[in-house]
């Protein structure tokens, strides 16, 4: 086995390098956060990370094979107790293939590492699982279930995610189930067809559909529905490419303090993609989130990365077209069992 430490600005960076020069299969024996110092007049050393990794085979080192911290070496992978690796850094390994956030992985390698085993454990594989089921459902956050009329909720992101289709399920369902004061609103004026679609909707569901052209026009409309117990704002999909039409979008959606915005992310969207689309999208202040199409995909660590990333509730999740019943609130156990099943365990 081959063992070196990396030093990087920040643990992406650190698990870069250990990739490239490793390969894939090296696996993370301890990662480290070094304090920022002052190093003399003006001279500040920021805080690093400093990973050590191991793989088990020889590699070509660049620089060879650099101090590496003894106390990171786990008992059980000493030399001459090889072959196995102790259990708690095969589930690491498995957690962090699974590309779930790096700090969030960091925090739990640390938990997991000092676990006290108890003689009682007798499965430790299923006591870390339990640990990282704990650990998901704490980084989850959903919405206080309240319904302080009037709510003002928006559905926002880009084209194609499903905004219209969410909330069409959650017109009806609200519908049939809480009120009929609901109005909906659409600002989505550009696509041809779009306001036709969402007025089929409301004319099946008897709710009034209105059509704001300007920010000024939607403030209106919404003074006029102030006795509403809720009002659902559809609109155009923005592509993250463009800041100008997320500028646009803000523009409406701030004309009201309590418009409440919900990103819509897609769970058919790329890893790298979504990172970005939140990014742009954070330009609107977002009030929570809602995964659609969670059916066509088993791939929800992104998805969950984002939760971590961008800290905010996570209101809905869609499961399929039919309207109104593919859709559900999102809990904290639902969700922490999503990403345990997306990770490879075998
Ligand atoms: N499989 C699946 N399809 C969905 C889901 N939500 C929406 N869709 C479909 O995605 C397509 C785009 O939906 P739409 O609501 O028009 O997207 P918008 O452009 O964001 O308003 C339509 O064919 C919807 O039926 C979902 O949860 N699962
Ligand atoms: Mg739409």
């Amino acid at each position: 086995m081959q063992i070196k430490q990396y030093v990087a600005r920040d643990i992406q960076e650190a698990l870069k390098k250990v990739k490239e020069e490793m390969g894939s299969e090296a696996i993370i024996l301890s990662t480290k956060k070094t304090k920022g110092s002052l190093q003399g007049p003006g001279i500040y050393s920021p805080s690093m990370i400093e990973v050590v990794a191991a793989v088990d085979r020889p590699f070509q080192s660049s620089s060879g094979f650099s101090g590496w911290n003894s106390m990171a070496w786990p008992a059980g992978a000493q030399k001459g107790k090889e072959p196995g690796l102790p259990e708690e850094e095969l589930f690491i390994q498995k957690i962090l293939s699974a590309g779930l956030f790096p700090e969030f992985v960091q925090g739990l390698a640390e938990e997991i590492r000092s676990f006290e085993k108890k003689s009682s454990t007798k499965n430790l594989t299923e006591a870390y699982r339990g640990l990282l089921n704990w650990r998901l459902m704490e980084s989850v956050e959903v919405p206080e279930p309240s319904f302080n009329a009037p709510r003002i909720w928006s559905f926002i992101g880009p084209t194609g995610i499903g905004k219209t289709t969410t909330l069409v399920k959650l017109a009806a369902h609200f519908r049939l189930k809480v009120t009929d004061r609901i109005a909906l609103i659409t600002t989505d004026t550009y696509r041809i067809g779009a306001v036709e679609q969402l007025k089929q909707y409301a004319q099946i569901l008897r709710l009034p559909l209105e059509t704001a052209y300007h920010p000024e026009e939607l403030k209106q409309i919404i003074e006029r529905n102030r006795d509403q117990d809720l009002l659902l704002i559809d609109t155009p999909g923005r592509s993250p490419q463009i800041p100008k039409s997320i500028e646009e979008l803000r523009d409406f959606l701030t004309v009201h303090p309590n418009i409440e915005n919900h990103l819509i992310l897609s769970a058919t969207t790329k890893d790298s993609d979504l990172e970005w689309i939140v990014d742009r999208f954070r330009l609107i202040p977002i009030s929570s989130y809602i995964f659609t199409k969670i059916d066509e995909t088993t791939h929800y660590v992104p998805l969950f990365n984002q939760l971590i990333r961008f800290k905010r509730p996570l209101s809905y999740l869609t499961k399929g077209q039919s309207v109104p019943e593919d859709i559900e609130p999102a809990t904290k156990p639902r969700v922490a069992h999503m990403v345990l099943n997306a990770i490879a365990w075998n």
